[in-house]
């Protein structure tokens, strides 16, 4: 359901999505911001918080999803949104040895998938990837291997450093590397300059590329654990964390001012979300659950889209939608195919950004898989947990009341649905006709920085650093 702000008029809104994509039928640029486990009511307007002006404008400006799934987890969500697929699809629904992946994992993204980067760098773009990847810290799985002309961050989580246990091996994480492009840059010793520092490389990226069309995927390290925030923006609020969502919401309005300054508001498409629900730092209201979880708090996030003139303004989309949407989106939007000779779980969802009220999800059924194991379906108000429950989303979002009892017609519907997905799937150890094989690295293993010797444990053998 969607549901125009009464200051619209139905003129006005149908105005706004007859317009046709631009005078001179340019392909438009594309942003991708990723805060980084930020919950669901960290922001306004999807919660009542006064220090997030940038974002709170983005909605006023553009239409918020409310119903926007990610994946509970910063791997598999990072996977979908980057391929159009359900995790498990490309082998990424967890690491070779953890949930998700760490430094020195021979798993990464399969070089042969076809990330959006990859898509929208046949089709002209400018791409750039700015800060967390982590979907594979192998030269063959850098982001500049999969279609970004650029790439400059950390590979992975920002709690990976020093002394860190990789949780398999018992061996300690190598020094924190900041990467440009497949090389190394420095340790990162002060994260209080990483989001500053994205932010200037993405305004540089924008400028740079104003002629051309652009895709810049800006996946920031923060709010994730350990917390930092820009000196300038520390001390000011009740929690470092608020300090380090209002960082991220300067830099959203760095992005969004640059484009406004480039002449570029107009033809960008620039999306907000977060790549899983938050944390127990988090505010999910009015969602139960966090990340890691299948429950509505761990998959939700508080996703707006943003295209002044395109999107009409200041409305809110209720339809379920994700983010293994936004490569088959994107490319239909730029004019391309989607990838062929494969299987893409994802939808168009420019009928829901550009369409009245009314439009409604493509999702017949929508699965979740914590890990290796498929957990849940939604399909339409209905959510189905494999544990039996049966919630109905329009009445108790707050996945509070097991109504299986009452509707054993939906529970046996749902079980049909959760038996279609392990048919394509599978679960556990055991892959589905539907996966395709997960990237293996080959030939020792490599690591940006060398290990740290003071912690006394044994490195990763062979280590060599490759930058
Ligand atoms: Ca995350």
């Amino acid at each position: 359901m969607q549901v125009p702000m009464p200051q619209l008029t139905r003129r006005q809104v149908f105005a706004a999505f007859a317009a046709p994509l631009s005078a001179a039928g340019e392909k438009p640029n594309f942003v991708i911001i990723s805060i980084d486990d930020l919950g669901y009511a960290d922001v306004s307007p999807f919660g009542k918080i006064s220090y997030t002006p940038n974002i709170e404008r983005m909605a006023r400006e553009g239409m918020r999803l409310e119903c926007c799934y990610a994946q509970p987890v910063c791997t598999p969500s990072r996977a979908a949104l980057m391929t159009g697929c359900y995790p498990r699809r490309v082998g990424l629904e967890r690491g070779s040895w953890h949930g998700v992946l760490f430094p020195g994992d021979r798993h990464g993204l399969n070089p042969r998938e076809i990330t959006i980067a990859r898509l929208l760098k046949k089709q002209g773009y400018a791409t750039a990837c700015i800060g967390k990847w982590h979907l594979g810290d192998q030269p063959e799985f850098l982001p500049t291997r999969h279609g970004f002309d650029s790439y400059l961050g950390i590979p992975y989580s920002n709690d990976m450093g020093r002394g860190v246990k990789n949780p398999q091996a018992q061996n300690p994480c190598p020094p924190l590397p900041l990467v440009r492009n497949d090389k190394v840059v420095r340790e990162v010793t002060d994260q209080d300059v990483l989001t500053p520092e994205y932010t200037a490389e993405a305004v540089a990226f924008i400028r740079k590329n104003k002629g051309r069309p652009f895709f810049l995927y800006l996946p920031h390290n923060q709010v994730h654990g350990p917390l930092f925030a820009a000196k300038s923006m520390r001390g000011k609020r009740e929690s470092l964390y608020q300090d380090a969502v209002a960082d991220s919401d300067w830099s959203v309005g760095e992005v969004l001012r640059t484009l406004e300054q480039e002449g570029l508001g107009k033809k960008t498409l620039v999306i907000f979300t977060s790549d899983n629900g938050g944390t127990i730092r988090a505010d999910n209201k009015p969602f139960r659950g966090n990340k890691g979880s299948v429950w509505e708090g761990g998959l939700r996030t508080p996703t707006i889209a943003w295209w002044p003139g395109r999107i009409p303004a200041g409305t809110v989309s209720r339809e379920l939608t994700s983010h293994i949407d936004f490569l088959p989106t994107l490319a239909k939007l730029a004019g391309a195919a989607p990838p062929s000779g494969r299987k893409i779980d994802g939808h168009d969802l420019s009928p829901i950004l550009f369409g009245g009220p009314g439009v409604k999800t493509p999702w017949e059924a929508f699965y979740f898989y914590q890990n290796r194991n498929l957990r849940a379906v939604r399909a339409g108000a209905w959510k189905y947990h494999v544990s039996g429950e049966l919630y109905n989303l329009d009445s108790d979002i707050g996945e509070s009341k097991d109504v299986a009892a009452a509707n054993p017609d939906q529970v046996a519907r749902m079980k049909s649905l959760i038996a279609r997905a392990l048919a394509d799937l599978g679960e556990g150890d055991t892959p589905g006709p539907g996966c395709r094989p997960v990237g293996r690295a080959k030939g020792p293993l490599r690591f940006f920085l060398p290990h740290d010797p003071a912690t006394g444990l044994a490195p990763h053998a062979p280590v060599k650093a490759v930058g």
